[in-house]
């Protein structure tokens, strides 16, 4: 049997040669935990990010727009279960995952920590939040794992819907009246910078980076991502006559990028240590629904149970 060490090494080899990495491979522990830990927070985001947005439902501007929103908000649903089914492969439960984020002990992201003030925040989120996700999630359909690469293909998809209903709220917003546009420009002002958070520290920052990079996990770094969203979205803002609100922004004739004002990372830190604006609000809203859906999981479970006994019956029969 190979030892550890020419495990470890074909295992890169594999990588190298960019070849996926599947479920039943060997794989080194640490490999292991970094996915874990990222799929997870990455499911953990999908599910609590339904809530600023559900805020919304019951007072959306017409038919049309409630039955967009909805849609959107179940696809975030979708996203959380099958990165919580890819995060299963890899051998943690969904019960143990989902036990650390009621507990407060996993991360998701920190952009899901501000409110939704206004109904411009729903065009906001589209077009910043998904806009970003995107940027992000491209990436990752090339990551190692064969199981979270395939995952992000169809999210991919249904994120590029949502940034596109996001825009096109901003995009009414802003040619509508005064009062509509100052709405849209007010929901810019603030959602860019905790958008542009959400790529996690610089690089030189980023304590998960070197191993990330190494395995294929991350094809891109956290500033590469960032800036590529910075860069395509200012054009877009341009386009519907809103304004980013950052005075340093400039364009780099040398670097062909947009140069950026200073990212408050303070800001960044105090909401993923959990003392965001919502932090609490969503962790205790997360817990109540889950309470509340205890008969669901329980009556699925003894409906599963029902279905099994007959089926053995009928065999045995
Ligand atoms: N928020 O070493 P780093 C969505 C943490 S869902 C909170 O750079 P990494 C959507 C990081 O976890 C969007 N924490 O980490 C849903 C690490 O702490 P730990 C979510 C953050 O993993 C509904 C520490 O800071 N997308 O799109 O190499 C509606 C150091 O960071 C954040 C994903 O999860 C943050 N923003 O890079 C609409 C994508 N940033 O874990 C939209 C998958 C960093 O060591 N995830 N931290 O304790 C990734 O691509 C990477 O995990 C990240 C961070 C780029 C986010």
């Amino acid at each position: 049997m190979d030892n550890v060490i020419d495990l470890e090494k074909q295992f890169q080899e594999k990588i190298d040669r960019d070849q996926s990495i599947e479920a039943r491979d060997w794989m080194p522990d640490d490999y292991r935990k970094h996915l874990v830990r990222q799929i997870s927070q990455h499911a953990h985001s999908e599910i609590i990010g339904m809530q600023p947005e559900g805020n919304w439902l019951s007072r959306a501007p017409g038919l049309r727009a409630k039955l967009i929103l909805l849609a959107k908000i179940q696809d975030e649903a979708g996203h959380g279960l099958y990165l919580y089914s890819a995060a299963e492969t890899l051998g943690v439960s969904r019960e143990e995952m989902l036990d650390a984020l009621r507990t407060g002990k996993a991360k998701y992201s920190s952009i899901f920590n501000y409110p939704t003030l206004t109904w411009a925040d729903m065009g906001a989120v589209g077009w910043l939040v998904d806009g970003a996700a995107i940027v992000n999630q491209v990436a990752l359909q090339r990551t190692s794992y064969g199981p979270y690469a395939r995952a992000m293909v169809r999210i991919c998809k249904e994120e590029s819907f949502h940034q596109r209903q996001g825009y096109e709220i901003m995009a009414h917003l802003a040619k509508g009246t005064t009062e509509q546009k100052e709405m849209a420009q007010d929901a810019l002002n603030r959602w860019w910078w905790p958008s542009i958070m959400m790529f996690g520290p610089h690089d030189a920052d980023s304590p998960n980076t070197g191993n990330a990079v190494k395995w294929k996990i991350k094809r891109e770094s956290n500033d590469t991502l960032r800036q590529r969203f910075i860069d395509k979205t200012i054009h877009q803002a341009d386009i519907i006559g809103l304004t980013i609100p950052d005075k340093d922004l400039k364009w780099d004739e040398t670097t062909k990028h947009y140069k950026y004002g200073e990212i408050n990372w303070e800001e960044f830190n105090n909401v993923v240590k959990g003392n965001g604006p919502c932090n609490k609000q969503r962790l205790e809203q997360y817990n109540k629904a889950f309470e509340e859906g205890a008969w669901v999981r329980e009556a699925a479970e003894a409906y599963a149970v029902k279905k099994a006994k007959k089926q053995q019956q009928e065999i045995a029969a």
